[in-house]
This record gives C-alpha cells, sequence and structure tokens, in this order.
C-alpha cells in the first residue's frame, strides 16, 4: 500500500522517481538485521547445471530431447549436454557454497538420472550414489539441502503419454516423490514437490514456447494445472501419511510469481491480477475455501459456456475430492520473485479466442523508469517483491515463505555492480517484509553459478560464480556479488557497501 501511495506520489514528479528506480534501490524500513532463525542459500536445478545428459544409465528428458532436436530454438544453439558438469565436479559447488558460507544449497533431482523411463520399477544406482554423494557433502558441512523433485526435466518415456496432460501423471509423480522420500528423506527435511507451475503449463502447454510445445492457450495450460496441482497434493498426502512421522520434514511447491501494480490504485484490478497467476495454483492449496479463485472460476466458465457455446468450462473442475485433497497440502510456500508489472484492465478482448490471454484480458506494462536487464522481461523492482510478500501474508493467513529463487540477469561481467544492487534492494525488500510481520523464513539467491538459461542458452547469466562453460576444468570464479552476498549472510544484514 504504502510504496503504491509512494510510487503515485514520486509518479507526478518525474524526475524523482528515475533517480530512485533507476538506482535500483528501496526504502529500508524497521530493523536493520534479520531475525536469528532466518537462513540464507543459492538455488541451481539439474538440467541447468549437471551435464552428464547419458552419463552413467541416465534416461531421456524432454529438455535433452527438445535442444537436441531444435537446436534453432536456443538463442546460441547450446544445450546443458554438458554445461557447468555438476554431476561430475560437484566439489566446487561445494567449495564456492562454503565460501558464501551459506546455511541452505536448493538444488533439483533429475527423475531420469534415477528413474531412467520415470516408472519407478527401473532404477538406476549410479544416479542414487550421486545424489547421496551430494546430500552427504551438504550435511558434513553443515548446509541444510533443500530438494526440488521437478524442475522441468520430464523423463520422455512420460511425456509420450501426455506429462502434465494426463492424469496418469499424478500416480507417476507420486511413485516418484515416495521413492525420494525413502531414499533420501532421512536426510532431506525441506521438499520442494513442483518448480514453477506457471511456466510448466503456460510455457509448455499453452504458448509452445518450451517443451512439450503444445500450443493450446486457454485449455491446455489448465488441463497441465489441474492434473499438477493433483499430483503435488497426492504426494503432500503421502508424505504426512507414510513419512512425516519419522522424517519430520516439510514439503512444500515453489510459484512463480510478479507483483501487479495499478496506475490507478485500483486494488480490485490488481487483486484480479493476482488471482490469474498467484492465485490459480495457491488459492486451491493455500487459501481456507481451496480450488480455484472464484473471480477465475467464474468468469472462464461464462466466457466457455455464453461466449464460445461450450457444454462446459475450460478451466478443468477439480472436484470436492481433489479440492480436498490439495486444500491444505502444503507446510510452506516456495517464491520465486523476478520482477513486476503495471496492469490495466482492456476495454478490447485481448489475444485469440480462446487463450489465457483473453481470459485475463488486461494489458501489462513496465515504468520506463526501471532499470531493465539484458533480458526484454526483466526490470529492478524491489517494491514488487515487498508488495507481494506483503499480499501472500493477507490472502494466505500469513503462511510461511521460504523465497526459493530471486536473481538478476547480465552478460557474465564479474565487477556485477548491477546485479550488486538488485540484490541489495531485493534483500532490503524482503527484511522490510519480515519487519512488517510477514512469515517469510529464508532467501535462496538464483543462481549459485552461470548456468544453461532454457532458450537463453549462455546468452544470459545469473551465477554469483562464474563459469567459463569452455574450458575443461570449470572453474567458478566468484564475481563481486558472491562477496556481498557473503557479507549479508555473515551479518545477517544489507552493508552501504561491499
Ligand atoms: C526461473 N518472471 O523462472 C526458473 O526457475 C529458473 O530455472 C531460471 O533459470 C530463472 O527463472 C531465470 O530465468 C522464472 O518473468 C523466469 O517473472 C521468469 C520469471 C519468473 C520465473
Amino acid at each position: 500500500m504504502w510504496s503504491l501511495v509512494l510510487f503515485l506520489v514520486l509518479g507526478l514528479f518525474g524526475s524523482k522517481i528515475s533517480v530512485e528506480a533507476a538506482n535500483c534501490t528501496i526504502q529500508a524500513k524497521g530493523n536493520s538485521k534479520f531475525p536469528n532463525d532466518f537462513t540464507f542459500g543459492v538455488a541451481t536445478s539439474a538440467y541447468q547445471i549437471e551435464g552428464g545428459w547419458n552419463a552413467d544409465g541416465k534416461g531421456l528428458s524432454i529438455w535433452d530431447e527438445y535442444t537436441h532436436n531444435y537446436p534453432d530454438r536456443i538463442k546460441d544453439r547450446s544445450n546443458g549436454d554438458s554445461s557447468a558438469e555438476s554431476y561430475r565436479l560437484f566439489d566446487l559447488d561445494l567449495k564456492a557454497l562454503k565460501d558464501l558460507g551459506v546455511n541452505q544449497y536448493r538444488f533439483s533431482i533429475a527423475w531420469t538420472r534415477i528413474f531412467p523411463i520415470g516408472h519407478v520399477h527401473l532404477k538406476n544406482q549410479k544416479g542414487i550414489d550421486y545424489y547421496n554423494s551430494v546430500i552427504d557433502k551438504l550435511l558434513a558441512n553443515g548446509i541444510e539441502p533443500i530438494v526440488t523433485m521437478y524442475h522441468w526435466d520430464m523423463p520422455v518415456d512420460l511425456q509420450k503419454f501426455g506429462g502434465f496432460s494426463n492424469s496418469q501423471i499424478v500416480e507417476h509423480f507420486s511413485n516418484y516423490a515416495e521413492e525420494l522420500f525413502k531414499l533420501f528423506g532421512d536426510r532431506v527435511k525441506i521438499w520442494i514437490t513442483l518448480n514453477e507451475p506457471h511456466k510448466i503449463c503456460k510455457e509448455g502447454y499453452g504458448l509452445a514456447e518450451s517443451p512439450p510445445l503444445i500450443a493450446a492457450s486457454g485449455v491446455g495450460d489448465y488441463i497441465c494445472y489441474t492434473n499438477l496441482l493433483k499430483a503435488h497434493g497426492a504426494t503432500y498426502r503421502l508424505y504426512k501419511e507414510k513419512f512425516a512421522k519419522e522424517q519430520k520434514g516439510k514439503v512444500g511447491i515453489s510459484l512463480d510469481c510478479r507483483f501487479y501494480f495499478s496506475k490507478t490504485n485500483n486494488t480490485d484490478d490488481i487483486d484480479r491480477a493476482m488471482q490469474y497467476t498467484l492465485g490459480l495454483l495457491a488459492h486451491p492449496i493455500f487459501s481456507k475455501t481451496g480450488d480455484f479463485p472464484a473471480i477465475v472460476l467464474k468468469e472462464i466458465e461464462k466466457s466457455s459456456l455464453e461466449i464460445e457455446g461450450r457444454k462446459k468450462s475450460r478451466l478443468p473442475s477439480l472436484g470436492e475430492y481433489w479440492t480436498n485433497i490439495i486444500k491444505g497440502s502444503a507446510d510452506f510456500m516456495g517464491v520465486n520473485y523476478y520482477t513486476s508489472r503495471y496492469v490495466t484492465p482492456s476495454t478490447e478482448p485481448l489475444g485469440e479466442n480462446p487463450s489465457m490471454e483473453r481470459d485475463q484480458n488486461y494489458q501489462l506494462d513496465v515504468d520506463p523508469n526501471w532499470p531493465r536487464a539484458n533480458a526484454d522481461w526483466m526490470y529492478c523492482v524491489p517494491e514488487g517483491l515487498e508488495n507481494l510478500l506483503k499480499y501472500i501474508r493477507d490472502e494466505y493467513d500469513n503462511v510461511e515463505v521460504k523465497i526459493t529463487e530471486n536473481g538478476w540477469p547480465d552478460s557474465g561481467e564479474i565487477n556485477d555492480d548491477e546485479r550488486i544492487n538488485y540484490f541489495k534492494s531485493h534483500i532490503q525488500a524482503v527484511l522490510n517484509a519480515v519487519n512488517d510481520g510477514c512469515n517469510t523464513t529464508a532467501y535462496s539467491a538464483w543462481s549459485l553459478i552461470d548456468n544453461f538459461e532454457w532458450n537463453q542458452g549462455y546468452t544470459m547469466k545469473f551465477g554469483l560464480f562464474s563459469v567459463d562453460m569452455r574450458s575443461a576444468k570449470k572453474e567458478r570464479t566468484p564475481k563481486k556479488s558472491a562477496l556481498l552476498y557473503k557479507k549479508i549472510i555473515e551479518t545477517k544484514s544489507v552493508p552501504d557497501s561491499v
């Protein structure tokens, strides 16, 4: 609220806001130190760092297949075949983690490294050995593992049957998760089922921007959300029934979300955009009533029946059984925050009919004074993170939040001052939110090392450590931001200078 008012006031004096925003800063409010039990770490994902795409019996994932079959779709025609080679060189990552002094490390397990065809009856011991060794080395160094079960690398053999568009994925995923609990749950106490359902469903099953390349916006993405929510819910219930008592861990999910500002400070517009993005996943899991947000259910049903003449809503019903399984199915909310937008309702129908864009029917834009990164989607908006955490506090009963990703892309500079400004302002935004009663308990920066940035290949870097992808040794070299982050972790506060 405050920042919205502030923004409006500053908006009247254009010159002032450009100074504020161009520096990518935020005003500090309250206590200058994080609580003692607040933890800091870094995050990565398997396909982006491991390499060893076919090493030691690993099976194929949709990202192996996609990068091999469609090299033109990757900006520099690269792939994750070897990338930073963490499968072979995890000790270099461990050293970097120790140098930073992190409390936790969030990494993901490649499903096909342990179960080459996705089904759990075929196990690959070498893959199990690798993750056992990663987990044991982390723990031996006092670093808590946060394990993501799925960061976009669906086994090809399961994609053949539709991946998240086939409800059988619910059983496959929960079987996989059960094996992970059995194999690693004695030592792993923080689990994340799925990374960024929005990106999985919207880009993979709606816009065909990433594998499995399904172009069915407004239909395929909604089917994907439904199956994905069920897979998550079933996994959570399984953990509670079979493992929680003995293993005493927590299970959550990482949701990607931006904050939406309104130029006219219209809170209904803000809330509607939040419900169509964060709410689509968060409402079924974290609200008291469960199910998709009421406004989304109502509007999509109306368009489907009245405008398109369908028999039922394009947004599949979760039904009472699944609504209850999914409701309350997380011990914490993982939040991946990168940037924000302004939202303005459109007077004309937008996009194709049907499409998610048409359902949402709002225009998105940015403030010209927000500093932009070398990515067309990425602007530095720390107020967005503070507002997002406050929105979650108010909307979802102050559920525990762990920030599981937050970071800034550039071209790989060692003197990465832009990244430094981004981290300083965003970690300050988190502190402001904590000072304002938000139950945020952990922060993981994206990312430990430079890695394969999906369709952007190696042209866009997010690492605190640089990796020369062409060298055989793949040394990890700390950037200036690594020194800053080390200081933040040590002091649990945001320093004025590095
Ligand atoms: C994350 N946004 O996705 C992914 O989880 C990572 O694997 C990836 O490397 C990282 O972002 C950087 O791209 C997001 O526009 C990308 O708000 C963009 C947004 C959110 C999440």
